[in-house]
Order: C-alpha cells, then structure tokens, then sequence
C-alpha cells in the first residue's frame, strides 16, 4: 500500500484537502514528508502543465496516485445528473480532459462530487439509466487511453446516489467496463456502512482506490474510525493500490499531513505484526 496526500492549486476552504496552492512547492513538501504520492485535485485540466508536473513529481521522486474532480461541481457547479443537457455536457467535457491528463500522469481518475445529485428521488430509476449512459462513455474514452476511472461512494448528505459500497459495486458490474473500479472514504462508510470491514473484504479486487479521514474528516487518529480493522480489511484482500489522506487542514495542512501519515504508517506496522503472530 502506497500513501498519498491531498493537494490542490484552489479549493473551497471547507473541502478536505491538505496542501493548497503552489503545486511545485507542495509536491516537494509531500516528498519531504515521505509521502509516496500526491492526489492532485482539479476543477479543469488547464490549471496545470502535465508534462511539467510529471517532471517535478519525477524529481521529488514521488508519483501522481489520482485526480480528483470534486471541484468541477464544489468549484464550478457542473454536475453529470441535472436536467440541464448543457450543464451535464460540460461536466463530462471537463472529466474527458482530465482523463486525458490523467493518462500523461499515468494517475487514475476519480468521478465523486461532479455526480451531483438526483433532482427527482422519485424518479431514480430514469436518472440512474442516464448516469450509466455518460459514465459508459467516459469509461471508453478512458479505456482507449488505458486510464482507470474510480467511482467513490459518497455519504447521503452530500449526494443522493451511489451512497454504500454494494451501490457503486452493483453499478459498475451493470456497467462491465474493466477500467472502472469502487473508490471508498472511511469518512462515508462511517455513516453509511453495516461493517466498513465486511464491505471492504466484499468489493475485493473491485476496490481501486481508499480515501482515509477520520470520522472528523479530520487526520486518521483525530477522531474515532476504526482504521486498525480498516487496514485488516485492506490486507485481507491484498490491497496494492493507494491510500490517499483526504482530510481537513487541522490545526494546519502541515500537522495533519505528518501526523496524519505517521499514524497511518503506525497502524499498518501493527496489523502486520497482528497478521504475522496470527500465522505463527
Ligand atoms: C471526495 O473525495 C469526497 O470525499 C467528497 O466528500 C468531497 O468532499
Ligand atoms: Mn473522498
């Protein structure tokens, strides 16, 4: 398992994302804290020069893991599931260019926020159907590109759809494109998962990507999620892909990030130790 940190050139204050602004400094910042990666989030592909930031995450020695895309919706307010045919036409353009960017980073890209939300819950079905059309066109044009799209279930209060593990896994076996895999957070599946455990072990192979918060949002250890039977999860299934720390700049990015990555790490080590003495 690689770790990861949120960063980002502009974001709402409220969004859990650590580093903030300048991408060359922050890429650095991330490697000198012994991060692995960084989560690069952006509203659109042009806030940044790929083959430029290839290079200085290439210098820093650490990789892009992801792109978030959250901010085409919480930045710009477009969204894939409105009535408004324009407004779901430019979301989609947007996520196509940041697939495009995402394969000059060899990063995956995430679809979370920029769903949006269903304007009429009575009518799920019809919206549903509509979703899947645009997220099968995406999942080609990023198959032809050989980019991995991560669908993130996201908690009831901020969206109205894909809300628990089992939603997005149902979906994306309906969809049956190999590029697109279940994304999860521990901060959603502390609201809306049974066992955020069993549903880690039932997506197995299925699960491309993991957002760790606490059940704060803020850095794991802030608060009281359960990342020790999270991580056990995550080894049950002989997880290799990253863990990205999405969470609140408290009391600063930089003491969340550290702090942040240096309980992550603690915890792994002991559930390997666990894992080892259970063998023995
Ligand atoms: C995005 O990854 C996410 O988790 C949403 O809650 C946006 O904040
Ligand atoms: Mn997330």
């Amino acid at each position: 398992m690689r770790l990861s940190v949120t960063v980002t050139p502009a974001a709402p204050s409220g969004a859990p994302i650590l580093l903030r602004g300048d991408l060359r400094k922050n890429i650095a910042l991330a490697a000198e804290l012994g991060f692995d990666g960084v989560e690069l989030h952006l509203a659109r592909a042009s806030e940044v020069d790929g083959p430029d930031l290839l290079e200085t995450c290439r210098a820093a020695g650490i990789a892009v893991s992801t792109i978030g895309t959250g901010g085409i919706f919480t930045r710009d307010g477009l969204q894939l599931i409105t009535d408004d045919r324009e407004v779901r036409e430019r979301c989609a353009a947007r996520l196509q260019e940041l697939i495009d960017l995402g394969k000059v980073l060899r990063a995956a890209v995430i679809i979370g926020s920029a769903r949006g939300s269903i304007p009429r819950p009575d009518r799920a079905a019809i919206y549903e159907r509509r979703f899947l059309e645009t997220l099968s066109r995406l999942a080609e044009y990023a198959g032809e590109k050989g980019v991995l799209l991560l669908i993130e279930a996201i908690n009831r209060y901020e969206t109205n759809y894909l809300n628990r593990a089992e939603d997005v896994l149902a979906m994306i076996a309906g969809a049956g494109y190999p590029n697109l895999q279940v994304h999860l957070d521990t901060f959603h599946m502390n609201i809306e998962e049974v066992s955020p455990a069993d549903s880690i072990r039932r997506c197995g192979p299925a699960l491309g990507h993991i957002h760790f918060a606490d059940s704060n949002r803020r850095f794991p250890g802030a608060g009281h999620y359960s990342f020790t039977e999270t991580i056990g999860a995550l080894n049950d299934i002989g997880y290799n892909r990253w863990i990205a720390l999405e969470c609140l700049p408290l009391p600063d990015a930089v003491t969340a990030a550290r702090e942040g990555l240096y309980q992550v790490r603690k915890m792994a080590a002991g559930a390997a130790t666990d894992c080892q003495e259970e063998k023995n």
